[in-house]
C-alpha cells in the first residue's frame, strides 16, 4: 500500500476503497479557525453533543484579529466559552496561525484531521491525513461522527535531487501548480515520494502540502521518517512521532517526476496560483509592497532567512514590507535570537501571528499597486483592493525584490544563507487554554454578533426559479462570498452577509435573488475552488438559491451545498450553458424521485417553463447524499436519524 491508502484503511469506518466510491474514516483530531469556527460550534451545539467526541480538537483565533468594532472580539469570546463547554482546547488570539500552531503543537503522523480551514492538509507535512471541509462536516465530526469523502485516486509526486540554492519549497508546489493548474489535484491525494523527500525539512514539506489545497486536491502528504521525528522531538513531543512509508511495491494511479535541481524562482502571476512564470522572465516589475507571511510561509526558517536577509540593509523607499511571524512560538524566538531586531531595522512592519495580509484583514494595498506575498492565494480582490496586481512568491524572492523595489531573482543577493532546524524550539503554550473538565458549569457568552444561520427544508414537490446569475469558469469562493475586513467580522450573521454575495461577480445578484424569492446559479468549470467558507453554502441559501448548475464543481464546496440542501447539477451537456440565460425561468419537476433517481446514476431533468425543452443534468451523489439532499441539508438529516 501507499501511505495514503494506510492512512484510509485504518481509518475507514465503511464503503470500499475504490475510487471516487464513497467511503466514511474516523477522525482523531479536528481544528476551527475564528471565521468557519463560529459557525461550526453553532452547528455542534445544534445537534445538542455535551462534549468532543475526538482525541484532540482545537479552537484557533487567527483570521479575525482586526478588531475595528465589537463583532471580532464578541466571536472570540462566545468560541472560547464554547471550547470551554465542549472539550475543546482554545488557542487565542496572537498564538498564531492554525496550521502553523497545529504542526508545531498538536499534530501526530499517522492521525486524520478535519479542519474548517481548506489548508488544512498542511498537516500532511508530518504524515497526516489532513482534509479540508465545510464547517458542518468538522461539527459532526468533533460529535463523533465519521467523515464521508469519495476514495481519492493517489498521484505519487517523485521527487528527485535537491533544490539549489536559492530554491525553495514554494518554488517546488509552485512548479507542481504550473504543470496540473488549479483543477489538476481534483479528486486526488498528492503523495511526496523519491529521494529527494529526506531533502526536505518539516517546514518545507508543509509549504508543499499546504499549497497542493490549490490544486483542488483532497490533501497532499509526507512520510513520516527521521526528518519528521528530529522535528517532532525539537517540539518536545518525541513520543508523539511514528514511522510511516509506503511500500516498496505500492501502487498509485499516477506519476509525476520532480527534478528538484531543475526548478528556478517561480512566480504566481495575478490572478490564479497557476499563472505561473520564472521570476528572472519578468523581473523589473515595479513593486509597491511585500507581505511575508500566512501559513504558506511564516515558519521559523522562513522567518531566519528573511531576517539574515534582511540583517545589516534598508528596504526600498518606495516598497512598503509587512511582516506576519506564523506563531507566537517563531516571534519569540526570533525576539530572544535578535533575528527580530534585524528585521526591524531594515524597515520592516511586524504585524501580529495571524493571517492579516493574506485574508484582506489590514495591509489593503494602494490603487492598481503591486503586492508581492508569500501567501498561497492571489484572487482578485482577496487583498482588499480590486485594482492590486498580487504575485505569489517565496520569502527569499520576496526579500529580494523589497530591498531592490522590483521583482528581483534572489540568485542577485549572492550567496544564499544557511538556516538550520532548531535543536529545540522555544515551548510556551501559554496561550492554549485547556477545555474545563467539568463543561456543564460553563457559560456560553453569545454577543448581539452571533445570529441564527438559515436552515433549509425538505425537498419540495417541483424545484422552479430563475436563472440569477451566469458566471464563468473557476469562480472562487472569494467570489461568492468575499471577505476582507469590512465583512470578515460578519461571519456569525449570514443574513448581513448574504447582501454581499457574489457581488464581485455582479454587484446586483443579492437584490435580483431576493426580488426573485430565490433560484438558480449557472457556472463554468472548478465552481467554488478556494477557501472552505460554508458561507459560500449558507448566503446563497438565505437568498433563496436552490440549486447550482456548473461544469464542474471543486470538492468542499459541493460538499457544502449538499450539507445545505442545495443541488449541486452538472451540465450532461457543456454547450446548454449557453442557454440558460439570467432572468429565464425553470423547474425540476418531481424534484424527489428526480434525486432519488440521480443517486442511481439516472439523469435530472430541468425543464425551461418558456420553451418546454429539458436540459439534462447529472447529480453525482451517493445514497447518503441523497438522503441529505431531500432532508433539506445535513443537520436535518443528523436530526431526522437520531430521533
Ligand atoms: C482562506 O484562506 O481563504 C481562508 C480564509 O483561510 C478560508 C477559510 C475561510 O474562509 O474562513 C479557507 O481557506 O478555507
Ligand atoms: Fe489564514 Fe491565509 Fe492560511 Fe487562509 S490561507 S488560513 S487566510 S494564512
Amino acid at each position: 500500500m501507499n501511505i495514503t491508502e494506510k492512512l484510509i484503511k485504518s481509518h475507514l469506518v465503511s464503503g470500499e476503497m475504490i475510487p471516487s466510491k464513497e467511503i466514511a474514516i474516523k477522525i482523531d483530531q479536528t481544528l476551527t479557525q475564528d471565521s468557519t469556527g463560529t459557525m461550526a460550534y453553532l452547528q455542534f451545539e445544534a445537534m445538542g453533543i455535551p462534549r468532543v467526541k475526538t482525541e484532540k480538537s482545537v479552537a484557533y483565533i487567527d483570521h479575525n484579529t482586526l478588531q475595528t468594532g465589537f463583532e471580532n472580539a464578541d466571536d472570540h469570546k462566545y468560541i472560547q466559552t464554547v471550547a470551554q463547554k465542549h472539550g475543546i482546547y482554545f488557542s487565542k488570539p496572537g498564538n498564531g496561525i492554525c496550521h502553523q500552531v497545529h504542526l508545531e503543537r498538536f499534530g501526530k503522523p499517522g492521525k486524520t484531521l478535519l479542519g474548517s480551514d481548506s489548508h488544512t492538509p498542511t498537516g500532511g507535512g508530518i504524515g497526516m491525513l489532513a482534509i479540508g471541509a465545510g464547517g458542518l462536516d468538522v461539527a459532526v465530526a468533533m460529535g463523533g461522527g465519521a467523515y464521508y469523502l469519495a476514495m481519492p485516486k493517489v498521484c505519487h509526486v517523485v521527487l528527485t535531487g535537491k533544490l539549489n540554492p536559492w530554491v525553495t519549497a514554494k518554488d517546488v508546489i509552485l512548479e507542481v501548480l504550473r504543470r496540473l493548474s488549479v483543477k489538476g489535484g481534483v479528486g486526488k491525494v498528492m503523495e511526496y515520494g523519491g529521494e529527494g523527500v529526506k531533502t526536505l525539512s518539516v517546514p518545507q514539506r508543509a509549504t508543499i502540502t499546504n499549497m497542493g489545497a490549490e490544486l483542488g486536491a483532497t490533501t497532499s502528504v509526507f512520510p513520516s521518517d527521521a526528518v519528521t521525528k528530529a522535528f517532532l522531538t525539537a517540539q518536545g513531543r518525541a513520543d508523539d512521532w511514528i514511522e510511516l512509508k509506503a511500500d516498496d511495491n505500492a501502487i498509485y494511479d499516477e506519476e509525476i517526476i520532480i527534478a528538484l535541481d531543475e526548478i528556478e524562482p517561480l512566480v504566481a502571476c495575478p490572478h490564479s496560483p497557476d499563472n505561473i512564470k520564472k521570476v528572472r522572465d519578468i523581473s523589473g516589475i515595479a513593486v509597491d509592497q511585500v507581505a511575508i507571511g500566512s501559513c504558506t510561509n511564516s515558519s521559523y526558517t522562513d522567518m531566519m532567512t528573511v531576517a539574515k536577509l534582511l540583517k545589516g540593509k534598508t528596504i526600498n523607499p518606495n516598497v512598503s514590507l509587512v511582516i506576519a511571524p506564523g506563531s507566537k512560538q517563531v516571534m519569540n524566538m526570533l525576539a530572544a535570537n535578535g533575528a527580530l531586531a534585524d528585521i526591524i531595522s531594515a524597515g520592516a512592519r511586524i504585524l501580529e501571528c495571524g493571517c492579516g495580509p493574506c485574508i484582506g484583514m489590514g495591509q489593503a494595498p494602494a490603487t492598481n499597486a503591486v503586492s508581492l506575498r508569500t501567501v498561497n492565494r492571489n484572487f482578485e480582490g482577496r487583498s482588499g483592493t480590486k485594482s492590486a496586481q498580487v504575485y505569489i512568491v517565496s520569502p527569499e524572492t520576496a526579500v529580494a525584490s523589497a530591498l531592490s523595489g522590483v521583482l528581483t531573482d534572489p540568485h542577485t543577493l549572492g550567496e544564499a544563507p544557511l538556516v538550520s532546524m532548531p535543536d529545540h524550539f522555544m515551548v510556551n503554550d501559554n496561550l492554549i487554554i485547556p477545555p474545563a473538565p467539568e463543561g456543564q458549569c460553563v457559560k456560553v457568552v453569545r454577543g448581539p454578533n452571533i445570529q441564527p444561520f438559515p436552515k433549509n427544508t425538505k425537498v419540495p414537490k417541483d424545484i422552479s426559479g430563475t436563472v440569477l446569475i451566469q458566471v464563468e469558469d473557476n469562480i472562487t469562493t472569494d467570489h461568492i462570498m468575499p471577505s476582507n475586513a469590512k465583512l470578515l467580522p460578519f461571519r456569525s450573521n449570514v443574513p448581513y452577509l448574504a447582501d454581499y454575495c457574489l457581488t464581485p461577480c455582479d454587484p446586483d445578484f443579492p437584490a435580483r435573488a431576493k426580488k426573485a424569492n430565490g433560484g438558480f446559479i449557472v457556472a463554468g468549470q472548478n465552481y467554488g475552488q478556494g477557501s472552505s467558507r460554508e458561507h459560500a453554502a449558507l448566503a446563497p441559501l438565505q437568498l433563496g438559491v436552490k440549486a447550482v448548475i456548473a461544469k464542474s464543481f471543486a470538492r468542499i464546496h459541493m460538499a457544502n451545498l449538499i450539507n445545505n440542501g442545495i443541488l449541486p447539477l452538472v451540465f450532461v451537456n457543456e454547450w446548454d450553458y449557453d442557454t440558460m440565460k439570467v432572468n429565464v425561468q425553470f423547474t425540476i419537476k418531481y424534484a424527489a424521485d428526480q434525486i432519488k433517481g440521480a443517486a442511481e446514476g439516472q439523469i435530472v431533468q430541468i425543464t425551461n417553463v418558456q420553451t418546454g425543452e429539458d436540459i439534462p443534468v447529472k447529480l453525482n451523489i451517493s445514497e447518503r447524499q441523497r438522503d441529505i439532499l431531500l432532508a433539506g441539508g445535513l443537520l436535518n438529516y443528523t436530526k431526522a436519524n437520531n430521533q
